[in-house]
């Protein structure tokens, strides 16, 4: 099966290009070939560059010949499909009565003491059969889709108990197998402690959340393990057994860490060597230079930080500065940010954040693919996968700089178009 895109202006957003000027890219950052080509064969990119040198590749590659599929981008913009690397799609119920208490003053901290906030969903998602989380889920997962996102990552955490932890994953990997997208779950059950049950958080830890994630390791429904580390949920202390066992298990580790106060979250996650921080509004530059040392990527949420009316923002400066990736996810929550756009969480990384335009697209692609420990996608190179979107744009920075407007033309997953 081959496929040959013709015509396209192509940002790659490979910052390890080798031999760019031979590949006609005019622009180091985004990998910017302004008329190109790209060749698909059995759903991996196999060749790409500038128009120019399409008929002699043509000529002294045999594979090029006898093509299936030819698109004609007629000067559109083709980048990697976006991904999508921290959402919450999978829940039961809604939040709107919460978003009125809070538009009246109450903060995101004094309803979750009010016992609204995750809890209240918790109550909604625990009611919810494994059907019916998919098919809620799945109308998120189709906004995300529509905008061009071939890779989702979808966390638990809104069961706290080991039977609707389960639920929540098995729902989750379901959504592979009724749409055309890949999904990566993390097991969140140390996101609150569950409602109107005495225990301690470390109690609960024990007793519930590490025989919930041994369970579902078991059962193959996990990929990486996350926590929430606040003042509202657990201590870095309280996580570190957790992680332990994460370890243990072979998995790997993310954290949601400083978004509302310091707690230490940062510090914890680069000693465990975690895929990413997420949110992260409150790290400070102690924590910047231990993530740098860790390699871990900052995974930022401008959702949240808009609907929570949040001031403090990421320290963007310092994670440029001192080499940390950036990431950029929606965060899809019915809580603190019910956003299922990863252009939006691209516009406002740039308007709130400060982030370039060039940012906020590596941080949905190169760097989203990076927070998930994926290496196989998020880039135009070749041997990685056909996930493509092809844009009604002409320059890349447009992405970003729309509000509320979808130009997606196709979305290629896996060398098929969607
Ligand atoms: N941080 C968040 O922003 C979400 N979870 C978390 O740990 C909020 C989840 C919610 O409010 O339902
Ligand atoms: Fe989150």
């Amino acid at each position: 099966m081959k496929a040959l895109i013709t015509n396209a202006a192509m940002a790659l957003l490979d910052d390890q290009i080798t031999n760019a000027a031979e590949k006609g890219v005019t622009d180091r950052f985004y990998g910017l070939i302004p008329n190109g080509y790209l060749l698909i064969e059995n759903g991996l990119i196999s060749a790409f560059g500038p128009m120019s040198a399409l008929q002699e590749n043509l000529a002294n590659n045999t594979a090029m010949n006898q093509i299936d599929d030819a698109i004609d981008a007629a000067g559109r913009l083709l980048t990697p499909a976006l991904i999508d690397c921290h959402t919450h799609v999978v829940y039961g119920g809604h939040r709107a009565l919460e978003f009125e208490m809070r538009l009246k003053g109450a903060s995101y901290a004094e309803v979750a003491k009010a016992g609204g906030g995750i809890v209240s969903t918790v109550s909604a998602t625990r009611s919810q059969s494994v059907e019916q989380l998919v098919e809620g889920a799945l109308a998120r997962v189709d906004a995300l889709i529509a905008e061009g996102i071939s890779l989702i990552e979808i966390k638990s955490g809104y069961g706290l108990d080991i039977e609707t932890e389960l639920r929540m994953l098995r729902a989750a990997r379901s959504i592979e197998a009724a749409r055309p997208v890949r999904v990566i779950t993390s097991f969140l059950g140390a996101h609150a402690m569950p409602p109107g049950e005495d225990m301690s958080p470390e109690g609960y830890i024990e007793k519930t959340c590490i025989p919930a994630l041994r369970q579902a390791h078991k059962e193959g429904l996990v990929d990486a393990v996350d926590g929430f580390c606040e003042s509202i949920a657990f201590s870095a202390e309280q996580i570190v057994p957790l992680f332990n066992v994460a370890a243990e298990l072979g998995l790997p580790v993310k954290l949601h860490a400083e978004q509302l106060t310091r707690c230490g979250g940062s510090l914890l996650a680069a000693s465990h060597k975690a895929l990413s921080v997420d949110h992260v509004e409150y790290a400070n530059k102690e924590d910047v230079i231990a993530l740098a040392a860790a390699g871990c990527t900052a995974v930022l949420l401008p959702g949240a930080f808009y609907t929570l009316r949040e001031t403090q923002k990421p320290p963007v400066a310092l994670f440029r500065d001192q080499g940390v990736p950036m990431a950029l996810a929606t965060d899809a929550n019915p809580g603190s940010s019910p956003m299922t756009s990863v252009l939006l969480a691209m516009n406002m990384g740039c308007t709130l954040f400060g982030m370039t335009p060039y940012e906020a697209l590596a941080g949905v692609t190169r760097n989203a693919a990076r927070a998930l420990g994926i290496s196989d996608s998020g880039m135009l190179r070749s041997g990685l996968r056909a996930d493509l979107a092809l844009w009604d744009v002409a320059h890349p920075a447009e992405l970003a700089y729309r509000i509320g407007f979808n130009p997606l033309y196709r979305r290629i997953f896996g060398g098929q178009i969607t």
